[in-house]
This record gives C-alpha cells, structure tokens and sequence, in this order.
C-alpha cells in the first residue's frame, strides 16, 4: 500500500535538493563572471573591467554601493542576488 504522505515528502526532498544544487552552481557561475572581469586580479572591478558586461556597466554607480568606483566581489554578488530576489516577485 502506498502512503501518499511519503510519496508528497519525498518529492519535497527532491525539490529541495535540486534547488540547493543549483543555487550553488549559480554562486560557482557568479564567481566565474567575477574572475573573468577581474583582469588585473586585485579582486574588484574597475569601470573599464566592469565594462566587459553590458549589465555592470549599465547599472556602475549604483551597483557601487559605496561610490569608490570598484566593484568588490561584495557589493557585486549584492546586486546580483537582489536582480534575482526582485526578479523572483514579478
Ligand atoms: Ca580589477
Ligand atoms: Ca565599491
């Protein structure tokens, strides 16, 4: 006899582990983008590395959330998970 409450428990638990998966994929992506921009390394973004993305360049300065003019992994990251987080309400 199935238990429809295991089978409903189960696909929560497959769920949540594919959504797990692709968030840390989605990090690993990020990263990526960030490193491949970052062309003199020091772990930020200058306007000219920043340039390379047409989304980054677009939105530098208020992605800059404290206006040095770099883009720290920091306030890189921010940005993308709130563009996501917004993204996810529409
Ligand atoms: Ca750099
Ligand atoms: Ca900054």
């Amino acid at each position: 006899m199935r238990h429809p409450i295991l089978v409903f428990v189960a696909s929560i638990l497959a769920i949540t582990s594919v959504m797990a998966d692709d968030k840390d994929k989605s990090m690993a992506d990020e990263e990526a983008v960030f490193k491949s921009l970052d062309r003199d390394t020091d772990q930020r973004l200058s306007k000219t590395e920043a340039s390379g993305d047409e989304m980054l360049s677009d939105h530098f300065s208020m992605i800059d959330a404290d206006g040095d003019g770099y883009l720290t992994k920091r306030e890189y990251t921010a940005h993308l998970k709130e563009m996501k987080s917004s993204g996810k309400e529409r």
